[in-house]
């Protein structure tokens, strides 16, 4: 007889600074996966349709001044608020694709001055990325890309910063064995997105079967 053990999704996360084609990818991938069978959510952080993520919208659009703890803080708090809805997904089959988490928390804080450690304790304890593509970047590449935005954050001398600091937070994770994809952002999308594809099919099989980790910097 067959036994029907209910297999979980896999969490695949996009990080990276802006401008790196992480949104480009993300949907990339939840197209293809949607269109190849897949039961596939995307999702997005800050989810600046919350509460939490309309202020935090207008703090990043500069029309609202917030201190850096603070803000920080409401971050976190707008990933918490989606923590028990991504449970379910992932439990009920649907595999997650993300953009952006609290590695990008961390690092746009940590980038403007804050201590590493106090910005990675309010996210102690969330779900675990199965993956994390790390699309990398230089600045100065970046800047090629039409220049950035109006946003904050979007100037090239953080965002050095921010790439720094996202290389720290790979290494805190130098025994969890091949969580961090690093991926060259600059080459063709879609070789990139192949890459993406090959390398998702193989996680969303292989995590199926393995527990689901609410235990991220634990
Ligand atoms: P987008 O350009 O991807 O919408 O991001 N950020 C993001 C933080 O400072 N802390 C966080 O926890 C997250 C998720 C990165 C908007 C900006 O918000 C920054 C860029
Ligand atoms: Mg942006």
């Amino acid at each position: 007889d067959i036994i029907n053990i209910k297999k979980r999704g896999a969490f695949i996360l996009f990080e990276g600074c802006d401008k790196a084609g992480k949104s480009t990818q993300a949907n990339k991938l939840f197209e293809y996966l949607r269109n190849n069978g897949h039961s596939v959510e995307l999702l997005k952080f800050p989810d600046r349709k919350t509460k939490i993520g309309q202020i935090i919208n207008a703090y990043l659009a500069n029309e609202y001044e917030l201190d850096d703890k603070a803000i920080h803080l409401l971050f976190s708090v707008n990933r918490w608020e989606r923590m028990k809805a991504m449970k379910n997904l992932l439990l009920s089959g649907k595999t997650l694709i993300v953009d952006r988490y609290a590695y990008s928390g961390v690092s746009y804080s940590a980038a403007k001055g804050l201590d590493l450690n106090w910005c990675c304790s309010p996210d102690i304890g969330l779900l675990s990325p199965d993956v994390i593509f790390f699309m990398d970047l230089t600045a100065e590449e970046a800047e090629k890309r039409g220049g950035f935005g109006e946003e904050r954050y979007e100037k090239k001398s953080l965002q050095e910063k921010v790439r720094k600091i996202f290389y720290m937070l790979k290494e805190k994770d130098s025994d969890k064995d091949s969580l961090w994809r690093i991926l060259n952002a600059n080459q063709s999308v879609e070789l990139l997105h192949k890459r993406i594809v090959e390398y998702s099919l193989k996680l969303i099989e292989k995590c199926s079967q393995l527990p689901l980790k609410e235990d991220l910097w634990k």
